[in-house]
């Protein structure tokens, strides 16, 4: 015998006061830095928004055919177009004389990589679309291969790390600094440990004129070797050691970061993740990889004065404030 539920469906959406872009109910592995941070960008725009999505596993594990988990306008793009279908569908609401705004949505690979021209031309001619890059480090939905964007060091199904070799032999790609070269009204970096910020900066993005881009850091259980459980406490530390510091770009000039007030060694991210578990070996050439990603770190936290919250002590008046003079890129 069924029983009546006291409440239907959409008197409790209603209730709940929240609006949910991304219902519950994909097929996101557990722990899923992705799937939270399209939530939490969806939380901050509100349902007035369009979404190209470009394929990735954010498309696949949303839209198992015939089931959506989408609750805004969404439509798929190529791995390689989301920028100029993004571009066309905000040609198409200007057309219309329609309002709201237009979101793209790719991976580190269809951003970095196989998406950058597209992305490249959406940003020159200055389209009002906001860009949000999902950065797990790897093209996961295909089995975890290295991307642009994977780390220095990192082992991935196609940068194995072995008697030969420590894992990924090139550095992770500088998407902020070529971003910021096309000189955008805002650019920022955020991360799944900081949802706070990352929301004020979704509506930052869509307060400015012409283009913006959100960079997000997104653990990957699956890809990074790590429980889902510790999807956060991974994000938080890539962000406390300074390998992903969290910025704000304004027409390509750094103008806000986030203050590490205690800064940790790499180590403590690394230790966390299988893809850097030969890091961690007694051998000599994995010391030095170490070394050498430390010295990323620390040329993050220098570079942009991470631990003063990125205020110039010669010219500051309080120390406490994270926006600061304008400073070249
Ligand atoms: C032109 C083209 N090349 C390759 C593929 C296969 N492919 C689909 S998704 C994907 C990886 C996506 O990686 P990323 O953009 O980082 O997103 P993730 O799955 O990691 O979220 C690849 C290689 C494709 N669909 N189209």
């Amino acid at each position: 015998m069924t029983e009546e539920l006291p409440i239907s469906l959409a008197e409790l959406r209603a209730r709940q006061g929240r609006f949910r872009g991304l219902e519950a109910g994909h097929r996101a592995c557990l722990g899923c830095g992705q799937a939270l941070a399209a939530r939490w960008v969806l939380e901050a725009t509100g349902p007035e928004v369009l979404v190209a999505n470009a394929t990735g596993c954010l498309e696949v594990f949303t839209t198992p055919w015939p089931e959506s988990a989408w609750r805004v306008p969404w439509l798929h793009s190529l791995f390689e177009n989301a920028g100029a279908v993004a571009a066309g569908m905000e040609a198409a609401r200007k057309a219309q004389g329609k309002t709201g705004k237009v979101l793209a949505f790719a991976g580190d690979g269809g951003t970095f990589d196989i998406g950058f021209q597209a992305l490249s031309g959406m940003l020159e001619r200055g389209h009002e679309v906001l860009y949000v890059c999902y950065d797990n480090e790897g093209y996961m939905n295909t089995g975890v291969q290295r991307s642009g964007s994977t780390p220095h060091a990192a082992a991935t199904t196609t940068s194995p790390a072995g008697r030969e070799r420590m894992g990924k032999r090139h550095l992770k790609k500088d998407i902020l600094a070529i971003i910021a070269s096309h000189r955008i009204a805002y650019a920022a970096t955020a991360s799944v440990a900081y949802p706070a910020d990352l929301k004020r900066k979704v509506r930052q993005a869509l307060l400015v004129e012409g283009p913006s881009f959100l960079h997000i850091h997104a653990p990957c259980p699956l890809g990074w070797g790590h429980e889902g459980e510790l999807s956060i406490e991974v994000a938080r530390l890539a962000v406390q050691t300074g390998l992903f510091p969290l910025l704000e770009l304004e027409r390509g000039q750094v103008v806000g970061v986030m203050p590490l007030r205690e800064v940790r060694p790499v180590s403590d991210y690394l230790k966390l993740q299988g893809r850097f578990r030969h890091l961690f070996r007694d051998d000599p050439q994995a010391r030095e990889e170490l070394e050498h990603l430390q010295a990323l770190a620390d040329h993050n936290i220098e570079a942009f004065n991470l631990r003063q919250g990125g205020v110039d002590p010669e010219d500051s008046e309080g120390a406490d404030t994270v926006r600061r003079g304008r400073r070249r890129f």
